[in-house]
């Protein structure tokens, strides 16, 4: 049975297309339009409640039986699980699979969300403090990538669920105003990424 899917086209829902298709799960989309307030439905908050997207619900969960999933972190690492990919299995080789993964969900997402957040406000003075504080921190975490993808072609070593994480949010580079040819080794690392038939799927796949 397909896993369902609720969903919405943005970047904390694409790690979750790029993953399962890199994992080559079977889905079927539920999409969630946040911008009608959808994520609001009882039914979508009985899986989903902090009223955000992504979720899942996996119809062959542990044991059998049905289980839903929230927050895209855990929802990586249940994918991972679930399948014995792209998080290694003893536990030296799976901590940098989790510090890159929680580097992501704690910085790498909260820090460039509030620059898409305040760019978009028209008032000028509310919106100068936030853009360039959160400006200034996105810049210095693309900063810690780059240094990290020096000297390994993936974050964790191999690719994992931490790559996925952290594709979902550079994809949307632009738009936090972020010149790749700046962070050299972001940007191989982006495009390795960009150029693997998964990853190209689940950010082509209709989610809105
Ligand atoms: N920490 C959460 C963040 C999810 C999140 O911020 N989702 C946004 C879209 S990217 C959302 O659903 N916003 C709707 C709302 O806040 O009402 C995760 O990683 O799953």
């Amino acid at each position: 049975m397909a896993i369902e899917f609720y969903t919405y086209s943005t970047p904390n829902g694409r790690k979750i297309s790029v993953a399962l298709e890199e994992m080559g799960l079977p889905y079927t989309v539920k999409v969630i339009d946040i911008t009608k307030n959808q994520q609001f439905d009882p039914a979508f908050l009985a899986i989903s409640p902090n009223n955000k997207i992504p979720a899942i619900v996996d119809s062959e969960g542990p044991g059998g039986a049905p289980i839903s999933v929230f927050e895209s972190g855990a929802i990586l690492i249940y994918l991972a699980e679930k399948t014995g990919l792209f998080m290694p299995k003893d536990l030296r080789a799976r901590v940098p699979v989790l510090e890159w993964l929680m580097f992501q969900m704690g910085g790498f997402g909260p820090m460039p969300g509030q620059v898409h957040h305040f760019i978009g406000l028209e008032n000028e003075q509310d919106r100068r403090y936030g853009l360039e504080r959160f400006s200034k921190e996105t810049q210095r975490l693309y900063g810690v990538m780059d240094r990290r993808l020096a000297d390994h072609a993936f974050f964790a070593g191999d690719i994992s669920i931490a790559d996925f994480a952290i594709v979902g949010w550079a994809w949307r580079h632009e738009r936090h105003k972020i010149d790749l040819a700046q962070y050299p080794n972001v940007k191989r690392w982006y495009e390795t990424m960009m150029a693997r038939p998964g990853v190209a799927k689940g950010f082509a796949v209709p989610l809105s």
